[in-house]
């Protein structure tokens, strides 16, 4: 039989079969060929074999425990490299899992990519209850920037360029790509496969401002008395850095960073206002945003942290024109990419800029002193247990002599503290749980942060947060990322010290006394620790940084040290009932 086949099959007058492709090699070869080497995903029906055929290509397949976490890998990949990160999902329970990253990435604008395997389209559309039916397009659409389904293998190419634009051009996003599982078998020849795909050029062009735009800007910025600049995690994004330093310096304008800037100039230099927050805010008459949006983390540009109404005039620069008078009016939006805009706004200011007066820069100088006075005797406490400040102390230095550690942060207390205790001194080093407040971003990121980069990993996470990603302690591990977790252990969700009044169950915030989270570390071949003390903390993480080992060191907080909500306990509805006295 096998010589018989072979005389066949190489018979003269048999014509040779073209070379054939399919679903499977087209969307493979469509990301290669836009420079994404590396998925983030949870294998099974129908994608299993696409994660298998991307590793034997070459790409980076990075399995997670649950679709969530991969998401949010994705999404600071985006975040990270500006290229859209790719989240992998099987069908409607995988696929729902990611769509909370999806929906976090598109709210953060970082760009990402959910490709999900769905189910038999006629199947579904009648609803006859196929294997992990949903009509997951339809789903993703409103929690999405983009979302496209590809029926064809002949339309891949087109699919994934049209996902990549729309992740990545203007303001960036989460977008969703539905490849059904009939589409990855279909066959066509290889040399028609490789024509249709489209290597999408310039993803995110420039998009200049209009000169009237920069000089009314200019116009407004010279009438203050009393400026200041708010840097967003647009302008982290934007890797804007030189143009951003050099607009900072120029201008001589102070500047305050929001959490995910922190470091975009470092937190020590002189025109910094980050630890005069209040002051500068309060005070300042003329603000210039640069990719920060006037959301709840600003007050929506008004009311208390604002001063007087109407007391502050503001420019815009934002990629997004619909983000213009979103909270209140914008006096001199600058529409158009940050790397751009900042460049006009320098080349405008030219040689006679007048510096801003100095008894504002002498008047947030004397506040940022004084409350970082105030600050430090906390900060080198030795009680016992941990206060976050004491623990936070320690941190504090060891990121300053690591400044090229990425930091991933989340939490209440663990969060709110930290971003105003550590300092930051290299751009995009701070990642965390950003517009939403969203709890479990952390193994996430982290492991996104480690394979992105190759640079070492810090994660400080209050014990809840870690909760959320925790089993991921397994794919760190499983990879053997530098990754270095500590988990802030109060016993609980802000505070380990509540109780049920009735005395049935434990308390709805407090977890299981003195848990050694160390041990799920462990258990998985990384290294645990567990320490009580502001010194056995900076050994431990020394020691774990060095290693450049999976390590996760539990961090014994005092329960009674944190406060409800961290810093925003005033967005906490309380009961309209009044007590009886
Ligand atoms: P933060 O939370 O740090 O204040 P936001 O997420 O609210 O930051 O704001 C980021 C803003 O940056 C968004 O409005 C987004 O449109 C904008 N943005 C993102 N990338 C760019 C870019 N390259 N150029 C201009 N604006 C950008
Ligand atoms: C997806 C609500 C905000 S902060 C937090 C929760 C549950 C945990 C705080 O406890 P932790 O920190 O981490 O121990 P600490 O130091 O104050 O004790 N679900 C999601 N997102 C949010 N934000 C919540 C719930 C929340
Ligand atoms: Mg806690």
């Amino acid at each position: 039989m096998t010589a018989l086949a072979k005389i066949v099959h190489t018979a003269p007058e048999i014509e040779a079969e073209p070379d054939l492709t399919d679903g499977f090699h087209l969307v493979i070869d469509a990301l290669k060929l836009n420079g994404i080497e590396t998925i983030y995903g949870v294998p099974g029906i129908p994608i299993t074999d696409l994660g298998r055929m991307a590793q034997a290509a070459g790409m980076r397949v990075v399995s997670f425990r649950h679709e969530q976490h991969a998401g949010n890998a994705a999404a600071i990949a985006g975040f990270l490299t500006q290229k859209p990160g790719i989240c992998l999902t099987v069908s409607a329970p995988g696929f729902l899992n990611g769509l909370t990253a999806l929906a976090n990435a598109t709210t953060n604008c970082f760009p990402m990519i959910l490709i999900s395997g769905s189910s038999e389209r006629e199947i579904v559309d009648l609803q006859q209850g196929d294997y992990e039916e949903m009509d997951q397009l339809a789903i993703a659409k409103p929690l999405c920037k983009a979302a496209f389904r590809v029926l064809h293998a002949a339309d891949i190419g087109i699919g994934v360029a049209r996902a990549i634009r729309a992740a990545c051009s203007g303001r960036p996003g989460g977008v969703y790509l539905d490849l059904p599982a009939k589409l990855f078998s279909q066959v066509m020849e290889a040399e028609a496969g490789q024509k249709s795909l489209v290597k999408v050029i310039d993803p995110a062009p420039a998009q200049r401002p209009a000169p009237e735009a920069i000089t009314r800007a200019l116009e407004v910025l010279k009438s203050a008395r009393r400026p200041l600049i708010v840097l967003g995690k647009g302008a982290a994004y934007a890797q804007a850095d030189d143009a951003i330093r050099a607009l900072v310096e120029t201008s001589g304008i102070p500047y305050v960073p929001m959490s995910m800037a922190k470091g975009l100039l470092p937190d020590t230099h002189p025109l910094s206002a980050g630890a005069a927050r209040s002051t500068a805010l309060k005070d300042s008459d003329v603000v210039l945003l640069i990719g920060a949006r006037l959301n709840w983390l600003l007050s929506h540009g008004k009311g208390k942290s604002w001063g007087e109404p109407g007391s502050t005039k503001f420019i815009q620069i934002d990629i997004e024109p619909r983000e213009m008078d979103s909270n209140v009016e914008i006096v001199a939006p600058v529409v158009g990419d940050i790397a751009s805009c900042v460049q006009a706004l320098l080349d405008g200011m030219g040689q006679g800029w007048q510096q801003p007066p100095v008894d504002w820069i002498d008047t947030l100088k004397t506040k940022r002193e004084a409350n970082i006075a105030k600050m430090a005797p906390k900060l080198m406490s030795n009680a016992s247990p941990m206060t976050f400040h004491a623990a936070l102390g320690a941190l504090r230095t060891i990121v300053k002599e690591r400044p090229d550690a990425i930091l991933v942060n989340e939490g209440a207390n663990t969060l709110d503290l930290a971003r105003g205790i550590i300092d930051m001194y290299q751009p995009r080093k701070r990642l965390d749980v950003g517009t939403w407040g969203i709890m479990g971003i952390g193994m996430g990121f982290a492991v996104a942060a480690a394979v992105e980069t190759g640079k070492p990993v810090l994660c400080v996470e209050g014990d809840s947060a870690f909760g959320f990603s925790g089993m991921e302690v397994e794919t760190i591990c499983r990879y053997g990322l530098p990754v270095c977790i500590v988990v802030f252990n109060n016993n609980g969700i802000y505070r380990g010290t509540d109780s049920d009044p009735t005395g049935r169950d434990p308390a709805t915030t407090v977890f299981v006394k003195d848990s050694r989270y160390d041990k799920m570390m462990e258990a998985f071949g990384g290294d645990g620790y567990h320490v009580t003390s502001p010194d056995e903390l900076t050994r431990a993480v020394n020691a774990a940084m060095d290693s450049s080992r999976p390590s996760l060191i539990n961090a014994v907080i005092d329960p009674a040290a944190g406060s409800e909500s961290g810093n925003i306990g005033s967005l906490n509805p309380q009961s309209g009932i009044k007590k009886k006295a």
